[in-house]
């Protein structure tokens, strides 16, 4: 790779500052239009660059890795999440793969927090009245809820974002419970006050909201089968901001709309940009379009992160968001 200014493929649009701190260091080509790259484009990308920035929405499989050229040795992906790129494959062909962690965590967190409020308290379906011009003055028995302080959540995937999740929950009254491959540090057990569940199948069946925070790999597709939902109490409500793979979406939108689930609240789907239409008709839903961290102050830090671990690569050094296979 050219020590100092190694061509940089940028997939989709980022902010001005990002893009033009990367057009100084390197020689950046940006896709000012944001118009997604077909596959024909992401190869000849790909063929082309030293290093390549894609995101979310650019499928990075084999199929495409084998047609890299020569020059690329990085994707310096824009995201936290990476299972839109085949790592190992990557990694095979001495392609260093990095993301984007913990710039993102405090957003998300926030989001997965708003939609934890959102659902049991029918927040959009209140401004759907209002707006419908159905509102004829306050009734003890109208738009009624369901408390959260006091119930139990249940958070699948306890790294950062499920903490970050556990920690606004807790301040919520919400009482914390987790399944993770092993138990988060005991201090972090404490502060949170959080109870472990090795068996995902026991703390589902006794939990009141269920927050999916941990990544799409292959060992978490479709986590959330049909058998395990139905282990759910109806009365219990599922969120996700993590990727819609790890629920198995159509089972869910069954389940929703049979009354044998209370609610959810999800920002991802299992194939996006599409929605499962059983979806969009419920009331008891709240959808979002995967905009758990799109906030500003996140977009720069992300674009920091991509630049700083290009530059590192550039100059001779190990990146430090490299995507390690013990991590997928
Ligand atoms: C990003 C995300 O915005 O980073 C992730 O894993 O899910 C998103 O919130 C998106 O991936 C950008 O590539």
């Amino acid at each position: 790779m050219p020590a100092n200014k190694p061509l940089v493929i940028v997939t989709r649009k980022l902010p001005d500052a990002i893009e033009t701190r990367m057009r100084e260091l390197f020689d950046t080509r940006l896709n000012l239009e944001d118009k997604p790259l077909s596959q024909a484009e992401l190869i000849e990308a790909i063929q082309k660059a030293d290093v390549l920035v894609p995101t979310v929405t650019d499928r990075i499989d084999s199929k495409v890795l084998v047609r890299a050229g020569p020059n690329l040795k990085l994707i310096a992906n824009f995201g936290n999440g990476v299972d839109n790129i085949d790592v190992k494959t990557a990694l095979e062909r001495g392609i260093t793969v990095t993301n984007t962690p913990g710039v993102l965590t405090e957003d998300t967190a926030d989001m997965t927090m708003a939609l934890i409020l959102a659902v049991p308290r029918r927040l959009v379906e209140g401004v759907d009245e209002l707006k419908a011009e159905h509102f004829k003055g306050w009734a003890p028995s109208w738009m009624l809820g369901h408390r959260i302080w006091g119930k139990r959540i249940g958070i699948v995937g306890m790294g950062r974002i499920g903490q970050a999740v556990a920690r606004r929950a807790k301040a919520f009254g919400l009482q914390i419970h987790y399944h993770n491959r092993k138990p988060v540090h005991s201090h972090i057990e404490h502060e949170l006050e959080a109870t472990y569940w090795e068996s995902l199948d026991q703390m589902l069946a006794r939990m009141d909201i269920v927050s999916v925070n941990c990544p799409h790999t292959p060992a978490t597709y479709h986590l959330l089968s049909a058998r395990r939902l139905k282990l759910l109490k109806p009365s219990a409500y599922v969120v996700n901001t993590a990727r819609g793979e790890v629920i198995d979406e159509n089972a869910l939108a069954r389940m929703l709309e049979t009354g044998a689930l209370a609610g959810a609240g999800l920002d991802v789907f299992e194939h996006e940009p599409a929605v499962n239409p059983k979806l969009l008709k419920l009331r008891n839903v709240v959808l979002l379009p995967h905009m758990g961290s799109a906030t500003l102050e996140g977009r720069i830090d992300m674009g920091e992160k991509v630049i700083v671990n290009i530059k590192t690569f550039a100059d001779g050094h190990k990146p430090p968001d490299r995507v390690i296979p013990a991590m997928l």
